[in-house]
């Protein structure tokens, strides 16, 4: 047995405790960041709709009232294409014709976006997802976060009414997909890849519809009802 003198006991026996009081504030700490991260339970909103529905529209009014994160997928790539970097002269030509950009790009950049914004109030999903395999990938990467989607809420409008809207919009902003050939592409698109999305959420019971047509203020009433609802 190992017989130490007085004064190294008292530092033995110090060094001791501040070892315990360090590990004890590492379990305590760890504890506390879970139980945070469980109890403040996120509140994420797909914005759902064909083309010219108003998703951006309404995203800049809602994020406004909840303080939520915007993402949407369309100003990414956009902001992309603006910088001229290689993600944007892939996805140039696509958007340009009406047709999806890949999932994995798209995946990819909500992956950088999620990680990169842990601690916020939570996020609404403009634009994303447009397809099932986008959104079952988002299923997954919100669990890895320990969190999921609220609800998706799907704005109603009538075909002619989108056509509409984004013919004014293409006048104004001069945006390549916004003519009426590439519109038309994107309807039919949305109807065959994006649509069966409503259904993926449906299943999991958090599909929200909601009339789309009407002022736009008339709509974020009816949105926010909804929310409200989720948010309780
Ligand atoms: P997005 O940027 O998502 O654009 P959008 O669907 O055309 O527009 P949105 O529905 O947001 O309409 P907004 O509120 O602006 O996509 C563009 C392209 O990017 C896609 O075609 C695709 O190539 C690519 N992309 C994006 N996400 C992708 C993904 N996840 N996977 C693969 N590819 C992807 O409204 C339109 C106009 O209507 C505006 O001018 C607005 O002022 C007006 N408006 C809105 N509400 C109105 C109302 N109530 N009354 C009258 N006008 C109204």
């Amino acid at each position: 047995m190992l017989i130490l003198p007085d004064p190294l006991i008292l530092i033995f026996n110090f060094w001791k405790l501040l070892n315990c009081t360090q590990e004890l504030s590492l379990y305590i700490c760890a504890f506390n960041n879970h139980t945070i991260i469980n109890l403040l339970k996120m509140l994420n909103l797909v914005l759902f709709g064909p083309p010219g529905s108003g998703k951006g529209t309404q995203s800049e009014k809602i994020i406004e009232k909840y303080e939520l994160i915007h993402l949407s997928t369309g100003d990414i790539l956009r902001g992309e294409i603006a910088n001229k970097t290689d993600l944007g002269l892939q996805a140039q030509e696509i958007m340009a014709k009406g047709e999806l950009v890949s999932d994995e790009i798209v995946i990819g950049m909500i992956k950088n976006k999620l990680e990169a914004n842990q601690a916020a109030k939570g996020f609404i999903f403009d634009g994303f997802p447009r397809t099932v395999a986008q959104a079952e990938a988002l299923d997954e990467l919100l669990k890895s976060f320990n969190h999921d989607i609220t609800g998706l809420v799907s704005l109603n409008v009538d075909k002619e009414e989108l056509i509409q809207r984004l013919l004014i919009r293409g006048q104004a902003s001069g945006r390549a997909d916004d003519k009426l050939e590439t519109i038309k592409k994107r309807i039919s698109v949305y109807e065959k890849q994006t649509a069966p999305v409503a259904n993926y959420y449906e299943k999991q019971e958090k599909y929200y519809p909601v009339e789309g047509m009407g002022g736009i203020d008339e709509i974020f009433d009816r949105i926010v009802s909804v929310i409200n609802k989720l948010n309780q």
